[in-house]
């Protein structure tokens, strides 16, 4: 039976970080599913809004090559109903998200990869922005 993998993020201006992590992820299996977060859950849980909206991110990571179905993730706290309706048998985060999502290993699998050093999608709009932004 393929082995389906799941992964969730915003992956807001898509970087080498979130390319790397797909990647890794996809290869732990046969088939990789990743849940796209919502404006309204960045909203909620960041307090701004992505710079690019849910439907270009989620039209941007189908488009990889290691990417076989995307989906709207709408809630944190609904892992557990994502991961089964998917059919997962494996759920990858990055590890900042490490120890978060233990409780799901009685449904899945559950792995962090280390993250990708010294790129964030913040580092890249202060480095758009210049020096002197929000002076
Ligand atoms: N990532 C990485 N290396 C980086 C930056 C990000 O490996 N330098 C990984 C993160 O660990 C995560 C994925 O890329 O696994 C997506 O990162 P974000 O877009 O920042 O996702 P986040 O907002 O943390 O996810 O259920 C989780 C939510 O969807 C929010």
């Amino acid at each position: 039976m393929a082995r389906t993998v799941i992964t969730f993020g915003t992956f807001d201006i898509l970087h080498i970080g979130h390319l790397r992590v797909i990647d890794r992820a996809r290869a732990l299996g046969d088939r990789l599913v990743v849940g796209v977060s919502s404006d309204e859950l960045n909203l909620s849980k960041k307090g701004r809004e992505p710079v690019f909206s849910q439907d270009e991110r989620l039209q941007i990571i189908g488009a990889l090559r290691s990417v076989d179905a995307v989906f709207l993730e709408e809630s944190l706290e609904a892992k557990r109903e994502y991961v089964v309706t998917h059919g997962a048998q494996v759920l990858v985060m990055g590890d900042d998200w490490a120890g978060h999502f233990d409780e799901l290993g009685d449904v899945c699998e559950v792995v962090y990869l280390p993250r990708t050093p010294s790129i964030s999608t913040t580092a890249i709009i202060e480095k758009v922005a210049g020096p002197t932004a929000g002076t």
